[in-house]
């Protein structure tokens, strides 16, 4: 920092450097984030409230009161009729806020070293859980489609099961655990079961609105207890706007701590100060978009996901690892190392990510991307092939 301010024009100048560096959504190059550009009438909204801090509520009465006017959408779109929960920074937190509400309910009846089963497919949230609340990992194999064998997991249980964790829409493959079946184990062993549905659960619903083929993830299956949510994915909400849904207050409660001198006499989040503007957007956008709104922008994602699958499977030297159940493809090309493929489409401006189980190239296709961007894609990967041949 300088002894003198400068002046704002400066200031600027070296802003648009910074912002110059940054690649942007609209290039349809990010082949490999599940966040994108935020929906303009979101950011608008939320412009609208950046000043709000729901850290104290009794401040911004009208911005906690759509706190929970979001959090009962979520929840009734969950099939849940009495949902609580917030609006947070991420799946990160809610991961954390869900996995903090098992470890508690476990230790008011137990005291041996609490067990979290979970599949290799989890997103690495959880491995921050097993570290900050000194959890131990219990991992349940996959099947052979990369979905949790759920076979596997009566035999896991132990009086030690703090909690189980399934995934609607994993991170690397874009799979949907069976969570019905998940959820009856869950149910008659009496084990607390979170489903980590931050990129499913603004995907799922949509697919199954006014369609007899219901894809069971959510509240409806009966032994689910809590569902992480995020808007600022499919939700199109600008970062941050996480989301995590209980099916019972006394869960929420939980985390209740005392707050004596704020306007309201107790917390349930980890953070304290935040951010309204992310419950603001959020609300906007559900009420702007409605139910078949969102169904039209998920539909877009899912044809253009077909789309790639069907250039992707028709090509020789590609093998698909599964049948895209969302918005994600993942696949690895014959002769080319995955490490060398990615630094070459990098070469070639496309920023696609890595799978780490099984080590393979991920695309997920965001709003952001469009089938012009797709289809240069697919021509710039033939000529690497081609090249590497
Ligand atoms: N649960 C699942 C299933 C996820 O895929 C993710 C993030 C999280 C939880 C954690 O969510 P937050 O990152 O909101 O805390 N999945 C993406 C990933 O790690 C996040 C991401 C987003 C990565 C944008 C890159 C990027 O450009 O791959």
């Amino acid at each position: 920092m300088f002894d003198k301010g400068r002046s704002k024009e400066d200031v600027f100048r070296d802003l648009n450097v910074f912002h110059n560096m940054d690649m942007k959504y609209s290039s349809g190059r990010i082949l490999g984030s599940m966040c994108t550009k935020p929906d303009p009438v979101g950011l608008e909204a939320y412009k609208m409230f950046i000043e709000t801090n729901l850290g104290d509520p009794g401040l911004f009465k009208g911005t906690a009161l759509m706190e929970q006017e979001v959090i009962n959408s979520l929840g009734n779109l969950l099939h849940l009729k009495n949902p609580c929960g917030h609006i947070v920074t991420g799946g990160t937190e809610a991961n954390i806020m869900a996995m903090c509400v098992a470890k508690y309910l476990y230790e008011e009846e137990n005291e041996g070293t609490p067990e979290l089963i979970l599949p290799k497919s989890a997103h690495f949230s959880f491995k921050k859980v097993l570290s900050m609340l000194s959890v131990k990992p219990v991992y349940v194999p996959l099947n052979n489609e990369y979905k949790i064998d759920v076979t596997k997991l009566p035999d896991l249980i132990t009086d030690n099961t703090m909690a189980m964790v399934g995934i609607a829409g994993t991170t690397e493959l874009g799979l949907v655990d069976d969570i019905l079946e998940i959820s009856k184990i869950a149910k008659s062993y009496g084990v607390y079961l979170h489903v980590d549905a931050a990129l499913g659960g603004f995907i799922i619903p949509f697919l199954n609105y006014k369609n007899n083929n219901q894809l069971n993830f959510d509240f409806k299956c009966k032994g689910v207890s809590s569902i992480t949510i995020d808007p600022h994915k499919m939700g199109l909400a600008p970062v941050p706007s996480g989301g995590i849904i209980f099916r019972k207050k006394k869960y929420l409660e939980k985390l209740s701590i005392k707050t004596p001198y704020l306007t309201k006499d107790k917390q349930t989040t980890i953070v304290g100060t935040r951010t309204g503007a992310s419950t603001a957007a959020t609300w906007t956008l559900l009420n702007y978009h409605g139910m078949e709104g969102y169904k039209k922008i998920v539909e877009k994602v899912i044809n253009l996901t077909t789309y790639t699958y069907n250039k992707l499977n028709k090509n020789k030297h590609v093998t698909i690892i599964h049948k895209p159940e969302l918005n994600i493809i993942s696949f690895k090309v014959d002769n080319i190392d995955v490490d060398t493929l990615q630094k070459q489409l990098q070469a070639y401006g496309w920023i696609v990510s890595l799978a780490e189980y099984p080590h393979v190239i991920r695309l997920v296709l965001m709003p952001h991307i469009k089938k012009e961007h797709i289809d240069e894609f697919l021509v710039d990967l033939d000529i690497i092939i081609q090249k590497n041949r």
